[in-house]
Parts: structure tokens; sequence; C-alpha cells
């Protein structure tokens, strides 16, 4: 089938032509869709019977970025990274994604599992939900989807030859641009800020040293292929049912068309940066200082427990690895602390991008008014150039907390 972009009326009949859609939908009789999209590239279709009782997720690339049309031109091959990187995500992490069900790269269409039940974690993170095992689940995907794909759990033969699979130039570069790069230079770019952050701007642009290491991360980035990385895992990435009385809730990883191989710190530094936008907001977000104060310590115990998890896993991984070389006492121990000091620097990175650059996220755009927006736009500045500045002096996950969290 020749590409189209799908409407609310072509997707129906999209799904009707498609052998596979009838093991997941009563194609015969009537369906309905609706449009969900709400992330920057992507348009996104509910397909279900009527009622609702059994439905699809269709996500189409467009040819373009969708927050910006067709003004800014995208080619649809992510969805062919998507596609492959789901299908090794579900292998490795099976019950922590939704189930892929088919991918058409002619339609750039990837259909999956309509999470249904579920929700996007940044609107209730920022309202105080408390998800108990949000940062165990995430670590535990983290650790077998970063172990699983690196050279460790395969050799470096199978490793080389799946990373060949890979070469998502295209978005691999819009997030050196956006993320590692134009929040840290003057104009021209396409940043975004309050003009009120322009002096503390100026400053971190100024800062020589604070380039010399993000220029630093940024090669990591481009060079250093440790596994398949999802790409793109904040916090608009995860999605989980409404908790049950204890906090636990299904939690599921979507959206992985970012995929590449780097550098492991990348998403987790990602996910930890996310927490601390989601904390910093409380400023404004919080009813009272008790509630404030009762989110905070939240946030920060699913922080440690995303690390906790993902390297106890990641060691015990270590244990079946395919080369004694992988085994040798300390290895494992020294390449963790590679990879929290890359988590911490990238963390920080996230901070100031989601702060001054082109894409923020609703936790500090929808705080009112805007004063109190500087105030928290500040403080996510300085706490990213502090995690950059001191990444690589770090030695343990209690120095990056504490980093992390003085003054809050
Ligand atoms: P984009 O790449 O444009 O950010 P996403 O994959 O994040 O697209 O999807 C956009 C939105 O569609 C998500 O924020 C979520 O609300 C919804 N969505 C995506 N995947 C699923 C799914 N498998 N089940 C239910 N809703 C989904
Ligand atoms: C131009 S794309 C902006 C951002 O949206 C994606 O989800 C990535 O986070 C990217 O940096
Ligand atoms: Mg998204
Ligand atoms: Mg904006
Ligand atoms: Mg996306």
């Amino acid at each position: 089938m020749e590409y189209r972009i799908l409407d609310l009326r072509s997707v129906v009949e999209y799904v009707k032509s498609r052998p596979e859609a009838a093991a997941r939908l009563d194609v015969a009789g009537p369906l309905e869709a609706r449009e969900v999209s709400d992330g920057n590239l992507n348009a996104v279709f509910r397909v279900q019977e009527p009622g609702g009782a059994r439905s699809v997720l269709i996500k189409q690339g467009l040819p373009y970025l969708r927050v910006a049309g067709e003004a800014w031109p995208l080619s649809q091959e992510r969805a062919d990274f998507e596609a492959r990187s789901l299908a090794r995500q579900h292998l490795a992490a099976p019950g922590l994604v939704p189930e892929p069900y088919w991918h058409d790269p002619e339609m750039a269409v990837n259909a999956m599992e309509d999470l249904r039940a579920h929700a996007v974690i940044r609107a209730p993170l920022i309202a105080g939900v408390r998800l108990e095992s949000l940062g165990e689940t995430i670590g535990a995907f983290l650790a077998a989807t970063l172990y699983g794909s690196s050279d460790f759990a395969l050799g470096g033969v199978e490793r080389t030859r799946l990373a060949a699979q890979f070469g998502n130039v295209e978005l691999c570069e819009l997030t050196e641009a956006l993320v590692l790069t134009e929040p840290f230079y003057p104009p021209p770019n396409r940043n975004d800020h309050l003009p009120a952050l322009q002096d503390a701007l100026d400053d971190l642009q100024a800062d020589a040293g604070l380039r010399r290491r993000v220029a630093a991360l940024r090669h990591r980035f481009m060079t250093c292929g440790q596994a398949l990385l999802h790409g793109d895992l904040h916090t608009g990435s995860v999605m989980a049912s409404p908790p049950d009385a204890q906090g636990h809730s299904d939690i599921r990883v979507i959206d992985s068309e970012f995929a590449f191989f780097g550098p492991m710190g990348f998403d987790i530094g990602l996910f930890l940066a996310n927490l601390l936008l989601c904390a910093h907001a409380q400023a404004g977000h919080a009813p009272d200082a008790a509630e404030r104060a009762a989110r905070l310590t939240y946030l920060r115990r699913q922080m440690r427990a995303c690390w906790e998890t993902f390297q106890a896993r990641f060691r015990q991984q270590m244990q079946g690895a395919v080369s004694a070389a992988w085994r040798e006492p300390g290895f494992v121990g020294d390449l963790l602390l590679t990879v929290l000091r890359d988590a911490a620097g990238y963390a920080g990175c996230e901070l100031i991008r989601r702060t001054v650059g082109f894409a923020h996220v609703l936790d500090y755009d929808s705080l009112e008014p805007e004063e109190r927006r500087a105030q928290v736009g500040t403080r996510n500045l300085a706490l990213g150039r502090t995690l950059i500045g001191s990444a690589d002096v770090l030695h343990t996950y209690d120095d990056l907390d504490a980093l992390a969290w003085a003054g809050m």
C-alpha cells in the first residue's frame, strides 16, 4: 500500500485491510477511531469495536514533525526503528512494553496493544499520584534491555550485527542538536526560554568548562555504542494503570523510536532528570508544604529504586556474561561507575534543555504565575550545571542523591 496520511475515517479502513487485525478485533463489524496523539512527532489512533470491547493502537510516522508541521520535514524511517526496538524490548522485558501487533513499513505504521486502562505518568506525577513500583519497574526495564543488547549478553559479533540495524541517524541528530548542543550556545538555535532566565542562560553559555564537559557527553552519545537504548525515556514515555490501595500498578514503557546503540547512562539520566523536573515543579504544583514534602520524598525514593534495581539486576546478569573477561573481579563495578557518571551528566543536560531548549515539559510549562516558573527554571539550570560539572567526581549513588536533593 502506498504511503498516505491516515485520518479518523481512513484509519478504520486501514485496520480492516490488515490480515493481522482479525485476531484482535471483529473486522467484519463496525469500528470506531479516536485520535490520541499528544507527542511531538507522530499521529496516534485508537481503533475499537463499538463500546470499546476490543481495540488496537495505531501509530503512524508523518513526513514531518507533528508539532511543527510541514516546515520541519522528517523521514518516516523512525517507524522502522520503533518496530525493531519494540520487538527486542518485548523479548528482553516482556510485560514492560505494549505487545507489538504488526509493522507496516510502507505506511510507517506500528500497530500494538492499546493500553486503554493506562495513562501517561507525567500528569499524574505532577498531581502527586504515587506509583510505588515506578522506580523499580523502570530499573528492571533498563537492566533487561541494556544488558540484553550489550556485548556482555550477545558477544561482539552479534552485538555489532544488531547495532548495524540501528543507524537511527535522523533522530540521533535531533538529540545531538536539541539536548546536547543548542541549549549551551547563543543563537542561532531553536531555544525557547522565559525572558527572566536570560541572565542565568547567558552565564551558563559563557561557562567554557561546562561546554567542554557537554562536548564530551555529546561525543560519548555519538560514539559509545554500549547497548540498544530506548533513546527518549522521559516520563511522557511511561504509562501506568491506576494504582491499587498499595500504590501498585502495571507500568509500561512506550515510544522507542529514538532507539540506537549508545551509552547506557543516557537512558538512566533522562529518566532521573524527569523525576527531578517534577520535583522542582512541585514548588508550584503541591497544595501545601506537607504534601510537597511527601511528593519529594516519593520522587527521591523512586530515583534511588530505579538506580538500585538497575545496578543490582545488571550485576546479577553479568554473572552469566558470554566471556570470562566480563566476569573479572571489579570490572562490573568500574563499568557501573562510568554509567552512573554518564547518567548524572545526561540528567544535567536534560534539566537544562527542558527549561531553555526547544521542547519543554508540562511540569515546568504549566507553572503559574510566570515568576514561579522562572524560579523553578533557575533551579533546573543550576542543578543541571551542578550535575554536569560534578559527574566525574561521583563515586556512589549516594553522592548523586546528595547533589540532586541538596536544598530541596
Ligand atoms: P510520539 O512519538 O508522537 O511522542 P507516542 O508513542 O508517545 O508518540 O504516543 C503519543 C500518545 O499516544 C502517548 O502519549 C499516549 O497517550 C498514546 N499512546 C501511545 N502508545 C500507546 C499505547 N500502546 N496504548 C495506549 N496509548 C498509547
Ligand atoms: C523536535 S522533537 C523534540 C523532542 O520530542 C521527542 O519526544 C524528544 O524528546 C525530542 O527531543
Ligand atoms: Mg511520546
Ligand atoms: Mg514552547
Ligand atoms: Mg516519540
